[in-house]
């Protein structure tokens, strides 16, 4: 197996574009395939400060990564969510990664800055674990970025997790998500603008880059994810994709160039049209309290929820 580029010897294959790399030239397709991101979508502008939602996992640690090293000036923010060991590994591999770099890292604690944590959220809201915690990710993302001046948040979503999205949104003809569901989605009534600049890569390679780069991550899943729909979907593509490879780009990007467009008329019934502001955190809101501020409610005075320590599943590794 020899690289594409310089034909020694590679130390992975991508499939869909049909070649192998070396680490060195994997690398700086990791970068450029980002850096195409970027530019395609008009996702940062040069000199802009950029906020990256950081979560310990491999995809935020790399697109964090690739940004510096495409010369952005990219800080973190990680959310401590209460999900007993998993938070605390995941926030420590973050915090690690920064302090190794000397780099700035926002931290939220929920527990100890709004009182609550996402197990407990879930069961005091009656909502799903991924919906309290969507939630309260966004907010905090959406509010640290404004109140920071920055100019953009990105997020590690990668090529997988958007095809994955997708596909689920596809499945159910779900019109006002097709319409938003963007690599870009501009600032506007309060909201700061939102990147993946991962979209044009793979988890496998996302792990990958993390290896060959040195960065620790965490590879466990959530536990709040067992019997999400996205794993489902992601299985379903995986096996199109091992008979097909590039039926997940072609899937995605076929969409972006010829469908998402048709969509975006249904955009009208967001949250941010003749948004308001929230009274208790002034954030951008449809009601006279946020559903975050709302949440917090909620969930601050109710009994903790403790999660039962889970035995652990190995993630897909590299190879
Ligand atoms: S952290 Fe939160 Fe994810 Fe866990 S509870 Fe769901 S949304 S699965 S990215
Ligand atoms: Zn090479
Ligand atoms: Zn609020």
């Amino acid at each position: 197996m020899k690289c594409r580029v310089c034909r020694e010897p590679a130390v992975i294959d991508i499939r869909r574009h049909n070649a192998n790399f070396c680490t060195e030239h994997f690398l700086r397709l990791c970068r450029d395939q980002t850096a195409k991101a970027i530019a395609d979508f008009s996702m940062i502008a040069p000199g802009e400060r950029v906020l990256v939602a950081v979560s310990g996992g491999k995809d935020s640690l790399a697109v964090w990564d690739i940004l510096l090293e495409l010369g952005y000036q990219a800080d973190g923010l990680v959310i401590g969510l209460g999900i007993g060991e998993y938070s605390d590994t995941s926030t420590a591999h973050a915090v690690a990664y920064a302090e190794q770099r000397g780099l700035t890292l926002h931290r939220i604690d929920l527990r100890a800055d709004y009182g609550y944590d996402v197990p407990t959220a879930a069961k005091a809201t009656k909502r799903v674990p991924c919906s309290a915690c969507g939630l309260s990710k966004r907010h905090l993302f959406d509010k640290a970025a404004i109140d920071g001046g920055y100019d953009v948040v990105v997020t590690g979503h990668n090529l997988d997790d958007e095809a994955a999205v997708l596909f689920g949104n596809t499945l159910r003809w779900q019109a006002d998500y097709l319409g938003r569901q963007l690599p870009v989605l501009p600032a506007g009534d309060g909201f700061p603008r939102k990147a993946k600049p991962l979209v044009r890569l793979g988890e496998r390679e996302m792990a990958a880059y993390c290896v060959l780069r040195g960065i620790d991550y965490i590879v466990e899943e959530c536990p709040m994810a067992a019997g999400n729909k996205h794993l489902g979907y992601k299985e379903a593509l995986n096996a199109l994709e091992a008979k097909s490879p590039g039926t997940k780009h072609d899937f995605y990007f076929g969409f972006l160039a010829r469908a998402a467009e048709r969509f975006r008329a249904g955009d009208d019934d967001d949250e941010r049209p003749g948004l308001g502001r929230c009274i208790r955190c002034g954030s951008p809101a449809s009601n006279e309290i946020c559903t975050f501020c709302h949440l917090v409610e909620r969930s601050a005075g109710a009994e903790p929820v403790t999660l039962l320590p889970r035995p652990r599943k190995a993630k897909q590794g590299v190879g």
